[in-house]
């Protein structure tokens, strides 16, 4: 009996030893006992710079970012809107650097000036990923993928409304409204629109200024436009949407029919230029799509495990013109 008790004692103490040993590894790892036991339940930490908010196609494209933490519970999200300046952008990506972030993501308001806080960034091993704008950089392997739109392809597709609406040979007097000095968007769809019209000796861009993708300064510019050159423009180039919306303003005020008297083109896929085109004020659009979220998290998501992804992950668009736009206008989501 004694015999028995003694066993029964010893297989007692020796699975209490065994479970107190089994905690300690679990404190151990917790060490401090606040973290989850099991680390591979930490959240990939995601910190996206946005430029700001000077456009409707900007603020869908916010919430489509916004969206993330929604789309996966793993992801925390950290914004920081950077009210159309690069040194905020700067600012918030040295934040993010410093707060040990998984991956940075970032709208990058123009395409130089980036090299050192990216150089930052790559020493800190946080990859990068760049989101509807590029970059000039000394090094591209400095940000791992652009993910977003071929501008230049963009600008030759807005040239090409024209002409198909006037034909090879006729005589166009454009105006062209510029997105943000510098950035990459404004560069190259001013180049793509260049590059095509070339081909058209009757086609020319008589003047060429920026509206910083506003609709306010689109329609001050245009303004400016009309004071000197009047009647003599047939028709508008605009790098977005929302500057169109404020030539079409300012071509009303100033007595002649937006769509008629002077033919519009823009960028972007906004639905007040769907509206545009289907009320005869606008003659086309160019889709550039702004619902980047999804591409974004799982960019983000095969960065942070390690895995390379495409140097440019392109967006998919459209171009819509008269009854197409009408047709497309009650499926626009932004
Ligand atoms: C394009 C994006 C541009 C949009 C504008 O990818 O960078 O910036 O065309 C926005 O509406 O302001």
């Amino acid at each position: 009996m004694k015999l028995k008790k003694l066993v029964a004692l010893a297989l007692t103490l020796a699975l209490t030893a065994t479970v107190a040993i089994g905690c300690g590894s679990s404190s151990t790892n917790n060490s401090g006992g606040d973290k989850s036991a099991n680390t591979t339940s930490k959240k990939l930490v995601l910190g996206f710079s946005q430029i700001g908010a000077e456009s409707g196609w900007r603020t869908a494209e916010t919430n489509s970012i916004k969206e993330i933490p929604n789309l996966d519970s793993n992801v925390e999200l950290k914004f920081s809107d950077a009210q159309q300046k690069q040194e905020n952008q700067i600012k918030a990506l040295r934040s993010f650097i410093a707060q040990k972030v998984d991956v940075i993501a970032l709208a990058p308001v123009v395409e130089t000036g980036w090299d050192t806080v990216f150089k930052e960034a790559k020493d800190a091993k946080i990859p990068i990923i760049l989101v509807d704008r590029g970059v000039k950089v000394s090094d591209d392997s400095l940000y791992s993928t652009f993910i977003g739109s071929d501008f230049i392809a963009e600008g030759k597709s807005a040239g090409k409304i024209l002409t198909d609406k006037f034909g090879k040979d006729a005589k166009l007097n454009i105006v062209e409204l510029q997105g943000t000095v510098g950035a990459s968007a404004a560069n190259d769809r001013q180049k793509g629109f260049a590059d095509y019209i070339k081909d058209y000796p009757g086609y020319k861009v008589i003047k060429s200024q920026s509206g910083d993708f506003s609709r306010a300064k689109g329609k001050e510019v245009m303004e400016a436009f009309l004071k000197s050159e009047g009647k003599n423009i047939q028709a508008v180039y605009a790098h977005n949407d929302d500057m169109a919306m404020g030539a079409i303003q300012a071509i009303e005020e100033y007595g002649l029919k937006p769509g008629v008297d002077v033919a519009i083109v823009s960028i972007d896929g906004i639905k007040d230029a769907f509206q545009a085109v289907a009320d005869g004020k606008s003659t086309g659009v160019v889709e550039c799509n702004p619902l980047l979220g999804p591409q974004i998290l799982q960019a983000a998501k095969d960065l942070a495990a390690g895995k390379t992804v495409d140097k440019w992950i392109k967006s998919n668009e459209g171009v819509f013109v008269g009854d197409q736009a009408k047709k497309e206008l009650p499926n626009r989501k932004y």
